[in-house]
């Protein structure tokens, strides 16, 4: 009797370490971190490897701004793209996107009023999406405290 509950208990452990491996595999995360100065625009934009990757940066001016794109493959037309941008607390940055050479995307916000920007749009196949991240008009900026940008498609 004794047994069998252990063998039961050890099957059951071996399935929650298996899901626990097959999640971290499917959600692996890269966090790139911004190329001070060379990213003020979209056509310097900074590649960001892949969706659900994290981009890290500051906003160190008034007037910085820091741009990332990330590039859809031939499959990707139709599909939903959710960009997150995680804000420093007392910062609020927002969040600019356009397409290839400064094309126009028309975004839905997903968290208006929000500290953090949250924006969603459809995409397109083989296009490069550019996303810029500016301080908001009037609102205050730490040249000390990162943002995290990551974008998603679903
Ligand atoms: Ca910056
Ligand atoms: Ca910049």
């Amino acid at each position: 009797m004794l047994k069998s509950a252990s063998k039961k208990l050890l099957t059951v452990g071996i399935i929650a370490s298996s899901l626990v491996f097959s999640s971290q595999a499917a959600f692996a995360q890269t966090t790139i971190s911004e190329t001070t100065n060379y990213n003020d625009d979209y056509y310097v934009a900074q590649p960001i490897p892949a969706y659900g990757d994290i981009a890290k940066g500051t906003i160190s001016s008034p007037i910085d701004k820091d741009w990332y794109s990330i590039q859809t493959g031939p499959n990707d037309g139709g599909r939903t793209m959710t960009v997150f941008l995680q804000n420093p607390t007392d910062s609020h940055y927002i969040i600019i996107v356009n397409k290839n050479d400064a094309s126009p995307v028309n975004v839905t916000y997903l968290n208006p009023g929000n500290n953090n920007d949250w924006v969603m749009f459809t995409t397109e196949a083989n296009t490069r999406y550019n996303f810029g991240v500016i301080r908001s008009t009037n609102s205050n900026f730490d040249p000390n405290a990162h943002y995290y940008l990551t974008p998603n498609i679903f």
